[in-house]
Order: C-alpha cells, then sequence, then structure tokens
C-alpha cells in the first residue's frame, strides 16, 4: 500500500440540526445511504458495521452506471463530538491509498457545525476532486436534516419579474426541487459576487455556483431526482437545445429587451418598439411552424417550454405582441396548457 500524507482537504458546514442527529447520520446505515454520495449519484450498496474496529464499504453509482467503491475502518467514534474512519477506493482505476477523514461536530446555537479533515491525499488535485464531491455530500446531508430540505443548499439569485428567473424558477418547481429565491437584480451585490456579468438569475448549491439559466437547469436536471426537463428522445433533445438557443440568441433581444422592456419601463421609442415588432414576426411565425407536436420539442413540455412561456406571458400584455400572437394559434394552445401547471401558477411575478 502507498502511503503519501502530504495533501489534505478541510470542509465546513453548518447545519440546521442537533448534534446528535448529525452525528448519527454519519455512523447509521438508512442516513449514510441518503447523502454520502454527491449529487446525482446512488447507492446501490452500503454495510456499516459502526464500532472502533468495525467500518463501511460503500458502492456508489452514478447516471450512468458506473460503479465506485470504496471501504473505511473505524479508529475512533465519540459520539456526539468527533469521528475518525480510513477511507480507501478498491477497484480498478481508482486511487490505491488509504486516506484518513476526522469529523468534528460542535453545536452552534441549535445547529451544528460539522468540520471535516481528508488527509493523506498523494497530490492536491485529488484532493480538491474530493473536496468537490464531499461538497456535494455535504449539500445532501443538509437537505435529509434541515427542515428546509434542499432550499437548505440551493438558492436562486433573481427578481421574480424577469423571464430568465422565472425559467430558471419554473425548471425548479417542475423537478421538484424546493430552493430559496434569494430576490435581488442585475448588478447588485450579491449577483455580483455569482455572476461576472452581473445578470440574473444565478445560482448557488452549496459551494457550487453557476450562472445562465441553461446552466443552471442543465445542472438541476441531472443532480436532482425527479421528472426530467429535457424532452424524451436524442433528436427531441437536440430540438430542444436549438429553440432554447434561439430564444438566448435572437428572440429575447428583440422580444424582452427591444420590446417588451419599452413598456415595462415606459420609454416608448416608437422606433424601438417597430424594429422589435418586424423582428418578432418573423421569429413567432417561425416558432408557430414549429408546432408540429403540441409543444416546442415533443408531446410533453420541457426546456424549451419553460424559455418560451416568459417571455410570451409579457407578450400577451401588449397591443403589437398582442396582435401577432392572434396569429399563432398552435403557439397559444401550448401557452395555454403551461399557465395550467402549478410550475406557472406558483412564478407569477
Ligand atoms: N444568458 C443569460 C441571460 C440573463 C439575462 O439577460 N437576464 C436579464 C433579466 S431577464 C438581466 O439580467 N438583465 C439585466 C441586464 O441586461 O443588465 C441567462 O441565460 O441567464
Amino acid at each position: 500500500m502507498n502511503r503519501a500524507p502530504s495533501f489534505e482537504l478541510q470542509l465546513s458546514r453548518e447545519i440546521r440540526a442537533p448534534r446528535e442527529r448529525v452525528f448519527d447520520a454519519f455512523v447509521t446505515e438508512a442516513a449514510m445511504r441518503q447523502w454520502m454520495c454527491p449529487r446525482g449519484m446512488t447507492i446501490p450498496a452500503l454495510e456499516v458495521d459502526a464500532r472502533v474496529g468495525g467500518g463501511f464499504r460503500l458502492t456508489m453509482r452514478s447516471r450512468d452506471g458506473d460503479q465506485f467503491s470504496a471501504v473505511a475502518a473505524y479508529r475512533e467514534i465519540a459520539r456526539p463530538e468527533r469521528l475518525v474512519y480510513t477511507w480507501q477506493w478498491v477497484g480498478e482505476g481508482m486511487p490505491n491509498i488509504e486516506t484518513l477523514i476526522t469529523v468534528a461536530f460542535a453545536e452552534r446555537g441549535g445547529a451544528t457545525e460539522v468540520r471535516m479533515t481528508h488527509t493523506g491525499f498523494p497530490d492536491q488535485g485529488l484532493a480538491d476532486s474530493h473536496q468537490e464531491g464531499w461538497g456535494s455530500c455535504f449539500n445532501r446531508l443538509a437537505d435529509l436534516l434541515d427542515p428546509r430540505g434542499t432550499a437548505a443548499s440551493v438558492a436562486l439569485l433573481g427578481d421574480a419579474r424577469s423571464t430568465y428567473t422565472r425559467t430558471a424558477r419554473m425548471g425548479l418547481a417542475e423537478k421538484g426541487v424546493k430552493y430559496a429565491l434569494e430576490s435581488c437584480g442585475p448588478g447588485s451585490p450579491p449577483v455580483a459576487e455569482l455572476h461576472p456579468f452581473d445578470r440574473i438569475p444565478a445560482f448557488r448549491d452549496g459551494d457550487m455556483r453557476l450562472f445562465e439559466t441553461s446552466a443552471i437547469l442543465r445542472y438541476v436536471e441531472e443532480a436532482f431526482p425527479g421528472p426530467s426537463l429535457l424532452p424524451q428522445n436524442i433528436r427531441d433533445r437536440a430540438l430542444g437545445e436549438q429553440w432554447v438557443s434561439a430564444i438566448n440568441s435572437y428572440m429575447y433581444d428583440a422580444m424582452v429587451r427591444r420590446y417588451i422592456l419599452q413598456y415595462v419601463f415606459r420609454k416608448n421609442d416608437r422606433a424601438v418598439i417597430e424594429g422589435a415588432v418586424k423582428d418578432m414576426e418573423k421569429q413567432l411565425a417561425a416558432l408557430e411552424r414549429a408546432y408540429t407536436r403540441s409543444f416546442l420539442a415533443g408531446q410533453q413540455p420541457a426546456l424549451p417550454d419553460y424559455f418560451l412561456a416568459p417571455i410570451v406571458g409579457y407578450l400577451e400584455m401588449f397591443p403589437e405582441s398582442q396582435a401577432l400572437l392572434a396569429r399563432c394559434p398552435k403557439l397559444m394552445r401550448a401557452h395555454a396548457a403551461i399557465k395550467e401547471r402549478p410550475s406557472w401558477k406558483e412564478t407569477q411575478p
């Protein structure tokens, strides 16, 4: 066995639960199964013998079916303050090293601060990759123990009136992911911290940060269980991506920036509005032709529909776009169906 105990990682997280409960979640099989693998993975096999001298053997499975197993041996179990155990990946292609995990549990006014130190990595890259993995596990630990569920870790920063914020909220709602909505506008200090271009929405899952609505929803799609946000087959997924890209690249500019915002901010610049209406006419006609089935990329609503619906919601409010929408019966039928969904109703600005 190789030992190269020179690199380590440290992670701490405050969890809104009593210390005993948090400690027990580290040594109880039923609880460990629910959190001891990164988001998007499952634990098909786990055996735990929670005694000093005992240990556990855990297998994680990715969405693609790849399996990774690790064995651990308990060195110290001092409930509810401290836990020490070894950690070693087993199997071909895995780092053949025994590392050491120390977890300290401290009371913090009704919550518990968990501090994990994982030592013994032969290089910083391996330590960093474990840091990301454990960060994701800690998100799941918080989901499990915190009364807010996933909203303990998952936050969306944005303004309920923004179409992109609403798209992200609809995706989260369709997926059944609870989140905290941190109300803030483009360029506000909390957004600037997460978004280099100062737009909304921005997204946090514990230490993990993202910006760009389609990236946020791709993460949500893969990291959480729940109904898929994507169209159902290869062709429709590509078609869905095509419409998301077209909305981002062309339609948002004409429909939102140059049209809706003229009214919302009462600028009423006729030249800008008329230029936008000309572009929108072409865009809406292309969308209308695309509805060969109930929704943009299939018989079920999916990502492209959640990108379009908040924009159409505004287009319904102003005169030129009302006239254009009247020429789009298929689009409006799809929009009416979206408006019946809880994800639309619960994200009203
Ligand atoms: N491509 C970005 C676009 C985000 C975006 O443009 N958001 C608008 C609000 S709906 C915004 O922040 N606008 C402020 C600005 O343009 O300064 C995404 O997909 O999230």
